[in-house]
This record gives C-alpha cells, structure tokens and sequence, in this order.
C-alpha cells in the first residue's frame, strides 16, 4: 500500500516515487456526429429506399439507421464523434454491403456502392481481392489478373470481388458460389480485419470451401482465432526463405508439381506456418517452415481449406497455374476422373 511521505512523493514498498509530473485532465464533453453519403449500384445508378446502418466496430451492435432518398443520399444525425464504427448497406436486390470501420468526426462523408445478386449468377469461384490493408511495400501488392486467369484456365467461371469498390464481401455473397479464393498478396496490417475475419470464421465454420493466400496473414493475426480456425495454421516467423519442396508427392493438391519448385522470383516476407491437429502440410520452405497447408473436414460434411502462405504471384506462371488449378479442384472436390462421352 503506498504511503505519502508528505513531501510530494509517494513510498512505495522500498522505493519512492514523485507524483510532481502527474496532470489531470478533465473529461471533454463528447462531440455530436453526423455520418452523411450517396449509396449507388456497381453500374453507378443511386440507390433509393437503402437502408444504411451503423454499427459500434467493437460490440457490433446497431446504433442508428436511415433510408435513402430518390438521389440515393443519406444522414444520420445524433451519433457520437470519435466512436470507432462500420456501415451495411442493404437494399433489395443487392448483396450487403459492408464498410471497413472508421472514426466518427463531426462531419463524415461515406459513400457506398452495391453489388447486384445477379452478379454471382452461375459463378464458380468468387476471387476476392484483398487490397485494403493499411500497408503494403514499395512494390505492387495484389495481382488478381494472374490468379484469375489461372482459374479460368482450369475450367471455372470466376469473378472478381474488389474490397476497395464493392467493400468486404457478406457470408452471403461467399455462399453463392462453389469456392472462395481470398487473395492477399503482399498487403499487410489488417488486410484480414475484423470484419473480414468474421465472415470466413462462420464461412469456414458452415462448410465453406477455401484457398486463402497471403504472405502476411500470420505476421497480422499472429495464433488467433482467425489462424486457428480458418488458416488452420500456427505463425512461426515472418520471413521463411529458401525454396519449396513437395510434402506430398503424390496428393492431388501437388499433382503436376516438381519436386523441388524455386521462386521466380524470391518474395521478401513469406510467412512460416506450421499446420495445427487435423490439417496437413502440404509444401515446405527449406527452412523448415510450411508454406502450403490443407485442411478437410468434408467427410463430416466440414470445410475444406488451403492456406497458401507467400504470393502466388512470385512462381513462374506454369506452376503457378498449376497449383491455382489443383487447389480449386481439391477444395471443390471435382472429380479425378471425367465423364467419358459417347459411351451411349
Ligand atoms: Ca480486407
Ligand atoms: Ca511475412
């Protein structure tokens, strides 16, 4: 228990300390806020009748709504400046839309625009593409092009899902289509953010299919629940270099692949991962560290997962074709063998 020593300082145990630099603040009356914007359609059309909600970022609870006009604006007044918050965004017709979070100033403009559920009609894989994540290096951070051409190229449908434009795809969205490829690439400090993380924990929870790229998931989330449950992996260290080799020479995920795969060129944070009880690794770094992991629970009717833990973007095209192409059909579960035609 400290004592005064009637001296300005403060005895504690042994020691003193001074209480001489301590100031008091007093408590700022909180500050009104007003959330202001226009909610239009992907093709750029506003949106009338939307209702736009507000959500506290921590609790995730509702705290205040309005509905669009006919120019597709909004206000909402009444909220509270420097409350850290998300928006949705729903209207008939459309996915929900949802919003990173962001602090309330007094004045705050959002706009938002809605993607139509037609736009995932007949889709096989929905490609999301990761871009929004605080930092990224001096170089190019998400190359979607290459990683939807190589789906295309194994036979699927595939469409893009900017998180930039469209914000962070709903469950909903992700359940429209056979499989998810969440592309990250080089982007890190919080690409994966709560929002986003909510949505794949309950995605893979419900049985979602998945293949999860990213050289700086682990580094971000460290051993937490998104790791644990959706990357079925544990971090290790941020930097894992050397070339890959084959954990399972002949699973179906490396069918095609040489034993031993250099870099074309060498990414600079792959992440080293290991996979927890009941996922699999599937290719190795040199350094000992796993950079592929598989998960299955589809037997019981689960999920089943890849986590890709450095950019796809850095193999050669060929192999990385080929392991986009395998990756898909193992998460899918398509069938080895095809249907041999003019058998009747
Ligand atoms: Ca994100
Ligand atoms: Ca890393």
């Amino acid at each position: 228990m400290p004592t005064w020593n009637g001296d300005g300082h403060l005895k504690v145990g042994y020691g003193e300390c001074s209480i001489e630099n301590y100031v008091c603040y007093a408590v700022a009356q909180p500050r009104s806020a007003t959330l202001t914007g226009l909610v239009v359609s992907l093709s750029g059309k506003p949106v009338e009748g939307a209702t736009v909600e507000v959500y506290d970022y921590k609790s995730d609870t509702m705290l205040a709504s309005d509905v669009t006009d006919s120019t597709g604006h909004y206000e909402i007044s009444g909220l509270t400046a420097g409350k850290v918050v998300y928006q949705k965004v729903k209207a008939e017709g459309y996915y929900t839309y949802g919003s990173e979070s962001f602090t309330l100033q007094a004045s705050t403009n959002k706009d938002a625009i809605l993607t139509p559920t037609n736009y995932l009609s007949g889709v096989d894989v929905l490609l999301v593409v990761d871009n929004d994540g605080k930092k990224c290096p001096t170089y190019d951070c998400v190359w979607p092009d290459e990683i939807e051409s190589a789906i295309r190229l194994a036979g699927y449908f595939v469409k893009k899902w900017d998180e930039v434009i469209q914000g962070r795809p709903p469950l909903e969205a992700l359940e429209d289509v056979r499989t998810v490829f969440w592309h990250i690439g080089t982007m890190y400090d919080g690409a994966i953010s709560e929002v986003d993380s909510r949505t794949l924990i309950k995605y893979v929870s419900d049985g979602g299919r998945l293949v999860l790229e990213g050289e700086d998931l682990g580094r971000d989330h460290g051993n937490d629940t998104f790791m644990q449950k959706v990357a079925h992996a544990n971090y290790h260290v941020d930097i894992a270099s050397g070339k890959l080799s084959i954990v399972l020479p002949l699973d179906r995920i490396t069918s095609g692949l040489p034993l031993n795969i250099r870099f074309e060129h060498n990414p600079q944070y792959p992440d080293g991962v290991s996979p927890i009880a009941r996922a699999f690794e599937v290719l190795q770094h040199e350094s000992g560290y796993s950079a592929v992991i598989g998960y299955d629970n589809a037997t019981d009717g689960g999920s089943r997962t890849i986590y890709i833990s450095f950019p796809v973007h850095y193999l050669s095209k060929t192999i990385r074709d080929i392991l986009i192409a395998n990756s898909i059909n193992w998460v899918i579960k398509r069938p080895v063998y095809l249907v041999v035609r003019g058998m009747n």
